[in-house]
């Protein structure tokens, strides 16, 4: 076995993992409680200082938990690259979004990947876990490592891709218990790889590429885009045929094979399902070729907050309500503190180019800073006004439906959060 393999497979090993967000964060407590050494790297001196302070900024990383792994385990954080020198593995967690275009902005990962070519990678394992077009690990990391060098990539150092698979707000489902797609540029990369994610997760799934496994991460949630898109599209042609969509899919899913429940919204967020398809129509793009779904699935989501303003101007008009809207959560999805790519914020710009007045309330959102405004959450209470129209975007487990439907007249209720109220006094609008 080569020295890097039986470091790897006695965890005498050292891991970098940069990038210390949701991603970085919990993987490194991870690989530090499997017993590595390891060094937390992320620029942002403010999440360092956090860290040191034992304060954690990830809602899925207890204060608890990272007091126990910094007590406990060999893990420190540094806003410096220095200790890649004496790292065996180098993980990166960088973020991929969307530039203003809506095209990939892989400057993260490029700006890091320069960083680690500055020290000799020789003898080191080197992962991207990072969402990108299928080749971007070879296309461009790759040239990047070997730039000033003539290290051989499978012989003198390794590189690798791994998606990751963390879902935000859900303890189901972890690194542990989630397989955990790898692919090399070459074979002894990847089953280098493999003994090290053999370490945190119980099912290791080798490709046969890098490629390969950009294109997993990319085919698990286009097929999600284009399920909700569907979904959505549905959910407009059953308000045309006056059925209940709600209703429609409880039927729907009693079907024990062959069908997965997806459910209609006020649109896409997140910065995986609005953003990771556009990464593949990227590359596609680039081939002179398309995905006829993922254009379609993106005109119906991204359409969805119009058809939600529209929806509500027609409540309005009917009930002659005032020109204020109150919108009932924010976050890009129930029970996270997360905003990016929120529907919501896309229904702000909407009602704002109308000069239709807001407010809104999410117990998980402070502030939120729109058109060089700062908008703050009000009290759900504020809301108790029947001259104005509440819509719930985001349904929050820890709303309370029963004491919030009490004391509204009309709602519009794009979640079908009020699926069990009984009240009838309420006009309850759903998507
Ligand atoms: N949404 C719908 N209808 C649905 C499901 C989601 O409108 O039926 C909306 C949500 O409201 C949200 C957006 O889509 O605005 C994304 O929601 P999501 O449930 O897909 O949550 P994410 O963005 O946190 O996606 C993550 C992804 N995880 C990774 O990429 C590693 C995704 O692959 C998971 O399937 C997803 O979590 C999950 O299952 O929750």
């Amino acid at each position: 076995m080569n020295g890097l393999a039986k470091k790897l497979t006695d965890k005498t090993a050292s891991v970098s993992v940069i990038g210390l967000g949701y991603i970085g964060l919990p993987l490194s407590i991870s690989f530090a409680k499997a017993g590595f050494n390891v060094f937390g790297i992320d620029i942002d001196n403010s999440k360092i200082q956090s860290l040191h302070e034992q304060n954690s900024y990830i809602s899925d990383v207890s204060d608890k938990e990272l007091k126990n792994t910094i007590k406990n385990y060999k893990i420190t954080f540094t806003s410096t690259y220095s200790p890649i020198i004496k790292s065996d593995v180098v993980i990166i967690c960088v973020p991929t979004p969307l530039n203003k275009t809506k095209d990939p902005d892989i400057s993260y990962i490029v700006k890091v990947s320069e960083e680690i070519s500055k020290f000799d990678i020789n003898k080191k394992l080197i992962c991207l876990e990072s969402t990108v077009y299928p080749g971007a690990t070879e296309e461009v990391i790759l040239p990047i490592l070997t730039n000033n060098n003539n290290l051989k990539i499978g012989d003198d150092f390794n590189l690798l891709f791994s998606p990751e698979r963390m879902d935000p707000g859900q303890s189901n489902w972890n690194l542990s218990n989630t397989p955990k797609v790898i692919g090399g540029i070459t074979s002894n990369c990847t089953e280098l790889g493999r003994i090290l994610y053999n370490s945190v997760s119980e099912n290791i799934i080798k490709v046969s590429s890098t490629k390969a496994a950009e294109m997993t991460k990319l085919l698990e949630n286009t097929f999600r885009a284009a399920n909700i898109g569907l979904i959505n599209e549905m959910a407009l042609i059953c308000k045309k045929l006056n059925l209940d969509i709600w209703e429609i899919i409880e039927a729907a899913k009693t079907k024990p094979y062959g069908y997965m429940p997806f459910y209609p919204g006020p649109g896409l967020g997140g910065h995986c399902i609005p953003v990771d398809p556009r990464y593949l129509e990227w590359k596609l793009e680039m081939l002179n070729t398309e995905s006829k779904f993922i254009k379609l699935s993106e005109d119906i989501n991204f359409g969805m907050p119009d058809y939600v303003v529209q929806s509500a101007e027609e409540i309005i008009k009917k009930h002659n309500l005032s020109n204020k809207i109150n919108i009932i959560g924010v976050t890009y999805k129930p029970n996270v503190s997360d905003i990016r790519e929120s529907p919501a914020i896309d229904i702000m710009q909407i009602l704002s180019e109308k000069n239709i007045k807001f407010a809104f309330n999410d117990p998980y959102i402070n502030k939120v800073e729109f058109e060089n405004l700062t908008i703050r959450s009000e009290s759900i209470e504020s809301f108790f006004n029947n001259k104005e129209l509440s819509i719930i975007i985001t349904d929050h487990a820890n709303y309370d439906w029963n004491y919030i439907s009490d004391n509204l007249e009309v709602i519009y209720d794009t979640r079908n959060a009020l699926r069990n109220i009984k009240n009838t006094k309420i006009n309850i609008y759903k998507l």
